[in-house]
Protein backbone atom coordinates (compact mmCIF):
# COMPACT_ATOMS: atom_id res chain seq x y z
CA UNK A 1 0.00 0.00 0.00
CA UNK A 2 1.22 3.53 -0.70
CA UNK A 3 1.92 6.08 1.51
CA UNK A 4 -0.80 8.46 0.09
CA UNK A 5 -3.34 5.44 0.27
CA UNK A 6 -2.38 4.90 3.93
CA UNK A 7 -2.85 8.67 4.91
CA UNK A 8 -6.23 8.73 2.69
CA UNK A 9 -7.38 5.93 4.97
CA UNK A 10 -6.33 7.49 7.94
CA UNK A 11 -7.90 10.76 7.28
CA UNK A 12 -11.28 8.82 6.60
CA UNK A 13 -10.93 7.14 9.47
CA UNK A 14 -10.08 10.33 11.98
CA UNK A 15 -13.17 12.20 9.75
CA UNK A 16 -15.86 9.03 10.91
CA UNK A 17 -14.86 9.36 14.30
CA UNK A 18 -15.64 13.27 13.85
CA UNK A 19 -18.63 12.56 12.54
CA UNK A 20 -19.89 10.00 14.99
CA UNK A 21 -18.84 12.33 18.26
CA UNK A 22 -21.87 14.97 16.63
CA UNK A 23 -24.12 11.40 16.23
CA UNK A 24 -24.19 11.75 12.43
CA UNK A 25 -23.27 9.21 9.73
CA UNK A 26 -22.39 9.63 5.98
CA UNK A 27 -25.22 8.68 3.53
CA UNK A 28 -22.77 7.16 0.85
CA UNK A 29 -21.49 5.10 3.50
CA UNK A 30 -24.56 3.93 4.46
CA UNK A 31 -25.28 2.91 1.00
CA UNK A 32 -21.62 1.01 1.37
CA UNK A 33 -21.81 -0.92 4.30
CA UNK A 34 -23.64 -4.54 3.07
CA UNK A 35 -24.43 -5.39 6.78
CA UNK A 36 -27.24 -2.98 6.80
CA UNK A 37 -30.18 -4.67 5.19
CA UNK A 38 -33.50 -4.62 7.55
CA UNK A 39 -34.90 -8.00 9.21
CA UNK A 40 -36.80 -9.88 7.05
CA UNK A 41 -39.65 -11.76 7.67
CA UNK A 42 -39.73 -16.02 6.56
CA UNK A 43 -42.42 -17.39 4.57
CA UNK A 44 -43.25 -19.58 7.45
CA UNK A 45 -46.09 -21.65 8.46
CA UNK A 46 -47.32 -22.90 12.16
CA UNK A 47 -49.60 -25.97 11.61
CA UNK A 48 -52.76 -26.37 13.35
CA UNK A 49 -51.75 -29.68 14.86
CA UNK A 50 -48.90 -28.51 16.61
CA UNK A 51 -50.77 -25.09 17.71
CA UNK A 52 -53.92 -27.35 19.21
CA UNK A 53 -51.65 -29.49 21.23
CA UNK A 54 -49.99 -26.62 22.86
CA UNK A 55 -52.69 -24.61 23.48
CA UNK A 56 -54.61 -27.08 25.27
CA UNK A 57 -51.40 -27.35 26.96
CA UNK A 58 -51.58 -23.87 28.29
CA UNK A 59 -55.28 -24.89 28.73
CA UNK A 60 -54.54 -27.14 31.70
CA UNK A 61 -51.31 -25.26 33.04
CA UNK A 62 -52.47 -22.64 36.02
CA UNK A 63 -54.65 -20.61 35.43
CA UNK A 64 -54.05 -17.02 34.05
CA UNK A 65 -55.07 -14.30 36.09
CA UNK A 66 -54.54 -10.56 36.94
CA UNK A 67 -53.65 -7.67 34.31
CA UNK A 68 -55.71 -8.70 31.43
CA UNK A 69 -53.57 -11.60 30.16
CA UNK A 70 -54.51 -13.77 27.62
CA UNK A 71 -54.13 -17.56 26.83
CA UNK A 72 -52.61 -16.76 23.69
CA UNK A 73 -49.49 -18.12 21.96
CA UNK A 74 -47.98 -15.31 19.53
CA UNK A 75 -46.63 -17.04 16.65
CA UNK A 76 -42.70 -15.66 16.04
CA UNK A 77 -41.44 -15.40 12.34
CA UNK A 78 -38.11 -17.45 12.55
CA UNK A 79 -36.78 -14.39 10.07
CA UNK A 80 -37.78 -11.44 12.23
CA UNK A 81 -36.48 -13.57 15.40
CA UNK A 82 -33.06 -14.19 13.76
CA UNK A 83 -32.33 -10.68 12.95
CA UNK A 84 -33.20 -9.47 16.62
CA UNK A 85 -37.32 -8.34 16.20
CA UNK A 86 -37.90 -7.68 19.84
CA UNK A 87 -41.45 -8.16 19.18
CA UNK A 88 -42.41 -11.85 18.55
CA UNK A 89 -44.52 -10.98 15.16
CA UNK A 90 -45.44 -13.29 12.35
CA UNK A 91 -44.65 -10.29 9.91
CA UNK A 92 -42.76 -7.22 10.21
CA UNK A 93 -46.19 -5.53 10.51
CA UNK A 94 -48.35 -8.18 12.47
CA UNK A 95 -48.45 -10.37 15.11
CA UNK A 96 -50.74 -13.06 15.62
CA UNK A 97 -51.55 -15.69 17.64
CA UNK A 98 -53.32 -18.55 18.72
CA UNK A 99 -55.93 -18.21 21.47
CA UNK A 100 -57.80 -20.68 23.61
CA UNK A 101 -60.56 -19.93 25.99
CA UNK A 102 -60.90 -22.65 28.67
CA UNK A 103 -64.42 -23.91 30.06
CA UNK A 104 -65.49 -21.16 32.55
CA UNK A 105 -62.40 -19.02 32.01
CA UNK A 106 -63.11 -15.07 31.49
CA UNK A 107 -60.28 -12.96 29.91
CA UNK A 108 -60.39 -9.98 31.63
CA UNK A 109 -61.38 -6.39 30.08
CA UNK A 110 -58.57 -4.43 28.67
CA UNK A 111 -58.70 -2.09 25.96
CA UNK A 112 -55.87 -0.82 23.54
CA UNK A 113 -54.45 1.31 20.68
CA UNK A 114 -53.82 -2.15 18.80
CA UNK A 115 -56.70 -2.96 16.75
CA UNK A 116 -57.06 -6.99 16.49
CA UNK A 117 -58.93 -9.34 14.58
CA UNK A 118 -60.56 -13.00 16.44
CA UNK A 119 -61.18 -15.83 13.63
CA UNK A 120 -63.04 -18.43 14.96
CA UNK A 121 -61.19 -22.56 14.34
CA UNK A 122 -62.60 -24.72 16.62
CA UNK A 123 -65.92 -24.29 19.39
CA UNK A 124 -68.55 -22.63 19.56
CA UNK A 125 -69.68 -21.72 23.12
CA UNK A 126 -67.01 -18.44 23.83
CA UNK A 127 -68.09 -14.52 23.76
CA UNK A 128 -66.21 -11.68 23.56
CA UNK A 129 -67.57 -8.54 24.93
CA UNK A 130 -66.41 -4.92 23.17
CA UNK A 131 -67.59 -2.00 24.43
CA UNK A 132 -70.38 -3.42 26.39
CA UNK A 133 -72.23 -5.66 23.66
CA UNK A 134 -71.64 -8.89 23.56
CA UNK A 135 -70.57 -11.49 20.56
CA UNK A 136 -71.05 -15.24 20.11
CA UNK A 137 -68.65 -16.47 18.43
CA UNK A 138 -68.63 -19.82 16.05
CA UNK A 139 -65.98 -21.66 13.91
CA UNK A 140 -65.46 -19.92 11.03
CA UNK A 141 -66.85 -16.34 12.27
CA UNK A 142 -64.81 -13.05 12.05
CA UNK A 143 -64.77 -10.31 14.76
CA UNK A 144 -63.33 -7.37 15.19
CA UNK A 145 -61.73 -5.23 18.12
CA UNK A 146 -60.99 -1.93 16.40
CA UNK A 147 -58.65 0.36 18.31
CA UNK A 148 -59.33 1.42 22.03
CA UNK A 149 -62.21 -0.62 22.48
CA UNK A 150 -62.93 -2.61 25.99
CA UNK A 151 -62.91 -6.39 24.83
CA UNK A 152 -63.17 -9.32 27.58
CA UNK A 153 -63.98 -13.10 26.48
CA UNK A 154 -65.51 -15.76 28.40
CA UNK A 155 -65.97 -19.26 27.58
CA UNK A 156 -69.28 -20.47 29.57
CA UNK A 157 -69.28 -23.74 27.96
CA UNK A 158 -67.55 -26.84 28.66
CA UNK A 159 -65.21 -27.01 25.55
CA UNK A 160 -62.59 -25.01 24.90
CA UNK A 161 -62.65 -22.31 22.01
CA UNK A 162 -59.56 -21.81 19.68
CA UNK A 163 -59.45 -18.96 17.28
CA UNK A 164 -56.69 -16.57 15.95
CA UNK A 165 -55.84 -13.52 17.02
CA UNK A 166 -54.43 -10.77 14.45
CA UNK A 167 -53.18 -7.26 15.71
CA UNK A 168 -51.62 -4.59 13.70
CA UNK A 169 -49.23 -4.18 17.10
CA UNK A 170 -45.92 -3.91 15.43
CA UNK A 171 -47.21 -0.84 12.86
CA UNK A 172 -48.71 0.95 16.09
CA UNK A 173 -45.10 0.26 17.84
CA UNK A 174 -43.72 1.47 14.82
CA UNK A 175 -45.24 4.68 15.54
CA UNK A 176 -44.93 4.58 19.44
CA UNK A 177 -48.29 4.63 19.62
CA UNK A 178 -48.96 1.33 21.92
CA UNK A 179 -51.13 1.83 25.04
CA UNK A 180 -52.57 -0.06 27.05
CA UNK A 181 -55.31 0.16 29.90
CA UNK A 182 -56.93 -2.29 32.04
CA UNK A 183 -60.84 -2.07 32.61
CA UNK A 184 -61.21 -1.18 36.80
CA UNK A 185 -63.27 -4.52 36.84
CA UNK A 186 -62.17 -8.20 35.48
CA UNK A 187 -65.53 -8.23 32.98
CA UNK A 188 -67.27 -4.47 31.75
CA UNK A 189 -71.20 -4.72 32.04
CA UNK A 190 -73.09 -5.79 29.27
CA UNK A 191 -74.91 -2.39 28.24
CA UNK A 192 -76.17 -2.97 24.83
CA UNK A 193 -78.81 -5.20 23.30
CA UNK A 194 -77.28 -8.61 21.36
CA UNK A 195 -76.80 -7.63 17.70
CA UNK A 196 -76.28 -3.65 18.40
CA UNK A 197 -73.48 -3.15 16.26
CA UNK A 198 -74.52 -5.71 13.56
CA UNK A 199 -78.41 -4.30 13.66
CA UNK A 200 -77.03 -0.74 13.01
CA UNK A 201 -75.40 -1.52 9.45
CA UNK A 202 -78.61 -3.28 7.96
CA UNK A 203 -76.88 -6.24 6.63
CA UNK A 204 -73.87 -4.76 4.83
CA UNK A 205 -76.99 -2.65 2.52
CA UNK A 206 -77.59 -0.10 4.64
CA UNK A 207 -76.34 1.96 7.52
CA UNK A 208 -77.95 3.87 10.06
CA UNK A 209 -77.60 7.59 9.95
CA UNK A 210 -77.12 8.09 13.99
CA UNK A 211 -73.59 10.01 14.10
CA UNK A 212 -72.80 7.92 16.00
CA UNK A 213 -71.72 5.05 14.09
CA UNK A 214 -71.06 6.30 10.79
CA UNK A 215 -67.60 5.98 10.03
CA UNK A 216 -66.40 4.50 12.84
CA UNK A 217 -64.92 1.09 12.84
CA UNK A 218 -67.13 -0.78 14.86
CA UNK A 219 -67.08 -4.09 16.83
CA UNK A 220 -68.92 -6.07 13.97
CA UNK A 221 -69.15 -10.10 13.58
CA UNK A 222 -69.34 -11.16 10.54
CA UNK A 223 -70.68 -15.21 10.38
CA UNK A 224 -69.02 -17.91 8.02
CA UNK A 225 -72.17 -18.91 6.77
CA UNK A 226 -72.67 -15.57 4.93
CA UNK A 227 -69.18 -15.11 3.80
CA UNK A 228 -68.95 -18.29 2.41
CA UNK A 229 -72.14 -17.93 0.76
CA UNK A 230 -70.72 -14.63 -0.51
CA UNK A 231 -68.41 -16.96 -2.08
CA UNK A 232 -70.19 -19.29 -3.35
CA UNK A 233 -72.59 -16.48 -5.43
CA UNK A 234 -69.51 -14.85 -6.89
CA UNK A 235 -68.64 -16.35 -10.20
CA UNK A 236 -65.90 -14.03 -11.28
CA UNK A 237 -62.14 -14.65 -9.76
CA UNK A 238 -58.39 -12.91 -10.12
CA UNK A 239 -56.25 -14.97 -12.23
CA UNK A 240 -53.62 -14.48 -8.80
CA UNK A 241 -56.40 -15.33 -5.82
CA UNK A 242 -59.22 -16.99 -7.15
CA UNK A 243 -62.69 -16.42 -5.68
CA UNK A 244 -61.81 -13.32 -3.31
CA UNK A 245 -63.74 -10.90 -1.07
CA UNK A 246 -62.86 -8.56 1.45
CA UNK A 247 -64.71 -8.18 4.79
CA UNK A 248 -65.93 -4.69 3.96
CA UNK A 249 -66.40 -1.74 7.14
CA UNK A 250 -70.14 -1.35 5.62
CA UNK A 251 -69.99 2.27 7.15
CA UNK A 252 -67.39 3.34 4.81
CA UNK A 253 -67.55 0.61 2.03
CA UNK A 254 -63.80 0.86 2.53
CA UNK A 255 -61.26 -1.94 3.97
CA UNK A 256 -62.21 -4.32 7.09
CA UNK A 257 -60.60 -1.55 9.60
CA UNK A 258 -57.55 1.71 8.94
CA UNK A 259 -55.13 -0.73 9.79
CA UNK A 260 -55.71 -4.09 8.46
CA UNK A 261 -57.91 -5.96 5.36
CA UNK A 262 -59.69 -9.06 5.96
CA UNK A 263 -60.51 -11.25 3.35
CA UNK A 264 -61.86 -15.07 2.42
CA UNK A 265 -61.00 -16.68 -0.69
CA UNK A 266 -61.67 -19.44 -2.53
CA UNK A 267 -60.16 -22.00 -4.78
CA UNK A 268 -61.91 -23.85 -6.52
CA UNK A 269 -61.44 -27.47 -7.54
CA UNK A 270 -58.03 -27.97 -9.53
CA UNK A 271 -57.78 -24.41 -9.42
CA UNK A 272 -53.86 -23.41 -9.96
CA UNK A 273 -53.51 -19.32 -9.59
CA UNK A 274 -51.04 -17.43 -11.43
CA UNK A 275 -48.17 -15.87 -9.72
CA UNK A 276 -47.39 -11.43 -8.44
CA UNK A 277 -45.69 -10.24 -5.27
CA UNK A 278 -46.76 -6.79 -3.59
CA UNK A 279 -45.63 -5.02 -0.67
CA UNK A 280 -48.15 -5.79 1.83
CA UNK A 281 -47.51 -8.85 3.84
CA UNK A 282 -50.27 -11.34 4.51
CA UNK A 283 -51.13 -13.79 7.57
CA UNK A 284 -53.50 -16.58 6.17
CA UNK A 285 -55.73 -19.22 7.91
CA UNK A 286 -56.86 -22.37 6.22
CA UNK A 287 -60.69 -22.62 6.72
CA UNK A 288 -61.46 -25.35 4.53
CA UNK A 289 -60.10 -28.44 2.47
CA UNK A 290 -56.37 -28.43 1.95
CA UNK A 291 -53.87 -26.90 -1.15
CA UNK A 292 -49.97 -25.57 -1.16
CA UNK A 293 -48.80 -22.24 -2.24
CA UNK A 294 -45.54 -21.69 -3.66
CA UNK A 295 -43.40 -19.00 -1.92
CA UNK A 296 -40.10 -17.54 -3.00
CA UNK A 297 -40.07 -20.87 -5.08
CA UNK A 298 -40.49 -23.40 -2.27
CA UNK A 299 -43.96 -25.47 -1.89
CA UNK A 300 -45.96 -25.03 1.57
CA UNK A 301 -48.25 -27.60 1.88
CA UNK A 302 -51.37 -26.56 3.84
CA UNK A 303 -55.01 -28.09 5.41
CA UNK A 304 -57.23 -27.13 7.96
CA UNK A 305 -56.43 -24.50 10.98
CA UNK A 306 -52.70 -23.82 9.52
CA UNK A 307 -51.82 -20.32 9.28
CA UNK A 308 -48.99 -19.12 6.86
CA UNK A 309 -47.01 -16.05 5.93
CA UNK A 310 -46.36 -14.09 2.89
CA UNK A 311 -44.19 -11.83 3.37
CA UNK A 312 -43.98 -8.37 1.41
CA UNK A 313 -42.33 -8.55 -2.33
CA UNK A 314 -41.97 -12.49 -2.21
CA UNK A 315 -43.84 -13.94 -5.23
CA UNK A 316 -46.22 -16.73 -4.47
CA UNK A 317 -49.19 -18.82 -6.20
CA UNK A 318 -52.04 -20.79 -4.72
CA UNK A 319 -53.31 -24.46 -6.06
CA UNK A 320 -56.04 -26.82 -5.00
CA UNK A 321 -55.44 -30.03 -5.70
CA UNK A 322 -58.39 -31.32 -5.63
CA UNK A 323 -60.81 -32.31 -8.19
CA UNK A 324 -63.97 -32.47 -5.79
CA UNK A 325 -63.35 -30.27 -3.17
CA UNK A 326 -62.89 -26.16 -3.01
CA UNK A 327 -60.52 -24.66 -0.69
CA UNK A 328 -61.13 -21.69 1.38
CA UNK A 329 -58.44 -19.26 2.79
CA UNK A 330 -58.86 -16.77 5.20
CA UNK A 331 -56.63 -13.89 5.36
CA UNK A 332 -55.03 -10.44 7.38
CA UNK A 333 -52.95 -7.82 5.40
CA UNK A 334 -51.61 -4.51 6.02
CA UNK A 335 -52.70 -3.22 2.67
CA UNK A 336 -54.53 -0.27 4.25
CA UNK A 337 -52.18 1.49 5.67
CA UNK A 338 -49.68 1.00 2.56
CA UNK A 339 -52.19 2.02 0.25
CA UNK A 340 -52.80 5.43 2.18
CA UNK A 341 -48.77 6.03 2.02
CA UNK A 342 -48.90 5.47 -1.49
CA UNK A 343 -46.63 2.63 -1.34
CA UNK A 344 -49.04 -0.21 -2.25
CA UNK A 345 -47.27 -2.28 -5.33
CA UNK A 346 -47.85 -5.13 -6.99
CA UNK A 347 -46.32 -7.28 -9.89
CA UNK A 348 -46.82 -10.14 -11.94
CA UNK A 349 -44.13 -12.59 -11.96
CA UNK A 350 -44.25 -16.00 -13.83
CA UNK A 351 -45.03 -19.04 -12.28
CA UNK A 352 -42.27 -20.49 -10.05
CA UNK A 353 -40.29 -23.32 -10.25
CA UNK A 354 -40.15 -25.57 -7.02
CA UNK A 355 -36.80 -25.30 -5.19
CA UNK A 356 -37.43 -26.71 -1.92
CA UNK A 357 -40.33 -26.56 0.80
CA UNK A 358 -41.20 -24.75 3.62
CA UNK A 359 -42.30 -26.56 7.01
C1 LIG B 1 -54.54 -9.15 23.04
O1 LIG B 1 -54.96 -8.09 23.72
C2 LIG B 1 -55.41 -10.24 22.82
O2 LIG B 1 -57.25 -9.16 23.83
C3 LIG B 1 -54.97 -11.33 22.12
O3 LIG B 1 -57.49 -11.21 23.29
C4 LIG B 1 -53.68 -11.40 21.59
C5 LIG B 1 -51.51 -10.39 21.27
C6 LIG B 1 -50.65 -9.33 21.43
C7 LIG B 1 -51.03 -8.22 22.14
C8 LIG B 1 -52.31 -8.13 22.69
C9 LIG B 1 -56.82 -10.20 23.36
C10 LIG B 1 -52.80 -10.34 21.79
C11 LIG B 1 -53.21 -9.19 22.51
Amino acid sequence: MTTENQAAIEQEKEYMERLAKQDSYPLWAFHRDGDRHPPKAAPWVWRWKEMRELAYEAGRLERIKGQGYRRALLMQNPGLKAAGMATPSSTKTMSSAIQIVWPGEIAEAHRHTAAAIRWVIEGSGAFTVQDGEQFRMEPGDLNLTPSFVWHDHKNPSDEPVIWLDCLDAPMVGFFDAMFQEPFPEDVQPITKPDGYSNASIGNGLMRSVSSEVTGRALPLNYKWADAYAALQAMNEGSRYDGIIMEYTNPTTGGHTMPTLACKLQQLRPGFHSDAHKHTSSVVYNVAKGSGSSIIDGKKLDWGFGDTFVVPSMNAHEHINDSMSEDAVLFSMSDLPLLESMLLYQEHHVDRQEVTGTIG
